[in-house]
């Protein structure tokens, strides 16, 4: 269902006609801009090669990367009408929670090992979790806190409390809005909305946009104004991403929960009227330029997509997923939830494969993350803390074929995020031996590039010594910000990793092996 919408979004959004960055943003930061390059006409394969390898996340991206876990809470009028949409004409007073403990569902999500909320302030049904100026089809409708509730403000606070980002989804179809369809004056709606939720709730991380641009009342489509919603975020929350119909990060192509085993971060763009623009040299002019598009193919970013590419950009994966069948609760999905065993080969194929996992847990009518998902995150939460307690190449010694000053291949496993290994200039195949302290027996692989100067390993290969010779155990395509591969038990006390193709010079910030207690 909710794929359709994505896909349907699509022809609307395509058609839109961007404007060009004539307001300067104030608040943007000088910084080097590397998440974009152009590729020139004349360039050279191996120029774009090297182009692409030298790509890398602004602050923001990678803020957001280093997550690695985030919570999504649809809740809504949905969820006391029993259904995953509604359409506009809900009445407000169905809207009562008798126990909203919005701390309940931050010390939940807290102990899961979240970083982040993401509440669905609005939802296509147009109901609005906070008191806006705009619309009377809100909670001051409701008989929740005799009209004086505000499910964001509790939300935002509950996270400031457990040290948790917030983020808002805000759905841009909005059935209930009798302007919608009436393009310039919905946007000016809508973006008087986002200014209300950028200004009133403390530091977002992240604002999520759906695609879904269904027929307004009038019979009219709207025409959303991305350009001009982009710009409202950009200059009250410089720090957010923004998400999915938005040039941040990107939707994985899936609501399944699995992301692609080759999964590039830099990838070829879309972008409205390139050749007509003098110059992408800052993020206000990417924003201008971009253009929402599919990206659900099997391989984004490789070298026969890279070669072809107009403009390339750091633009990576989100997964998000529902612990339960739906995007909202319902009672009658209290015993269907996912195992503890599935989350848990989530994890390995979102965070495992350079993305980051935004699992959504919906609280029930009460108010409340319901007993069973708690139940079912805290068991994948032992899970995932008990496999990653010890790093058994930890305390190895590490060799490098080649390493360039200061980065030396013992830095792969030193713990410390900020020190790596690297090779000399123009060394893009190396491999790294490590001699374990002790023979030991383990399944999982972890690597991690340093992806503060892009994504470029191409090619991997993790190899045993098993009775006198090398045996493959494992191998892999991209690495990105992390990567998990699982491989059966295998003993030894010498392990070699073999990067055989690369971009430019690899980096690796980690290299981990582990041993699976469960399931
Ligand atoms: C979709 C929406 O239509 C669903 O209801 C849900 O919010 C999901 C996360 O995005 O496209």
């Amino acid at each position: 269902m909710n794929k359709k919408v994505k896909f349907r979004a699509k022809p609307a959004i395509l058609g839109i006609a961007l404007g060009f960055y004539s307001v300067l943003f104030s608040c943007c930061r000088q910084e080097k801009f590397t998440s974009f390059v152009v590729i020139a006409a004349d360039d050279s394969a191996e120029v774009i090669i090297h182009k692409a390898a030298n790509v890398a996340p602004s602050a923001r991206q990678l803020a957001w990367q280093e997550m690695e876990l985030t919570a999504f809470a649809h809740f809504s009028i949905n969820t006391f009408t029993d259904r995953e949409w509604g359409l506009g004409k809900e009445d407000p007073q169905l809207f009562n929670p008798s126990q909203f403990d919005a701390r309940q569902w931050a010390k939940v999500f807290k102990d899961a090992g979240m970083k982040m909320i993401i509440l669905t302030a609005k939802h296509h049904d147009g109901f609005c979790l906070w008191p806006s100026k705009y619309t009377i089809h809100s909670v001051k409708s409701s008989p929740w806190q005799n009209g004086k509730g505000d499910v964001v403000r509790e939300v935002a606070e509950a996270c400031r409390e457990f040290g948790l980002k917030l983020g808002i989804y805000l759905s841009p179809w909005d059935r209930h809005q009798p302007s919608y369809g009436d393009s310039p004056r919905y946007n000016e709606f809508f973006k008087s909305q986002l200014r209300e939720l950028l200004t009133n709730y403390g530091e977002l991380a992240e604002v999520w946009f759906d695609g879904a641009c269904g027929e307004g009342p009038n019979g009219k489509r709207q025409v959303y104004d991305w350009p001009g919603y982009y710009k409202v975020i950009r200059e009250l929350q410089p720090e957010a991403v923004i998400a999915i119909m938005g040039p941040d990060v990107r939707w994985v192509g899936t609501e399944s929960g699995y992301g692609r085993e080759t999964e590039w971060s830099p990838i070829p763009l879309g972008l409205q009227a390139l050749a007509e623009m003098p110059a992408i040299l800052n993020q206000k002019a990417l924003d201008a330029a971009f253009v929402p598009m599919d990206l659900t193919q099997a391989d984004l970013g490789g070298r026969d997509k890279i070669i072809h590419a107009s403009a390339l950009a750091w633009y990576p994966s989100e997964v998000d997923v529902s612990i339960r069948p739906g995007w909202f609760y319902h009672q009658s999905q209290d015993e269907k939830l996912k195992s503890p065993e599935k989350l848990f080969d989530i994890y390995f194929s979102s965070v495992g494969r350079n993305s980051v996992l935004l699992l959504n847990v919906p609280p029930d009518r009460r108010g409340l993350i319901h007993e069973n998902d708690i139940r079912v995150l805290s068991e994948w939460r032992k899970a995932l803390d008990e496999t990653f307690r010890l790093n058994l190449a930890k305390g190895a010694q590490a060799h490098a074929s080649n390493a360039a000053k200061g980065h030396l291949a013992q830095k792969t496993i030193d713990g410390d995020k900020r020190t790596y290994w690297t090779t000399e200039e123009g060394n893009e195949a190396a491999t790294l031996e490590y001699r374990l302290a002790q023979p030991s027996t383990f399944d999982i692989l972890m690597l991690q590039e340093n992806i503060r100067v892009g994504q470029r390993v191409e090619r991997f290969e993790l190899e045993a010594w098993i009775n006198g010779r090398w045996e493959k155990v494992a191998e892999g395509t991209t690495i990105g910000y992390k990567r998990l591969l699982r491989f059966p038990a295998t003993t030894t006390d010498r392990v070699r990793l073999s990067i055989t193709q690369s971009r430019t010079n690899p980096t690796l910030i980690h290299f981990g092996l582990y041993k699976k207690t469960v399931f």
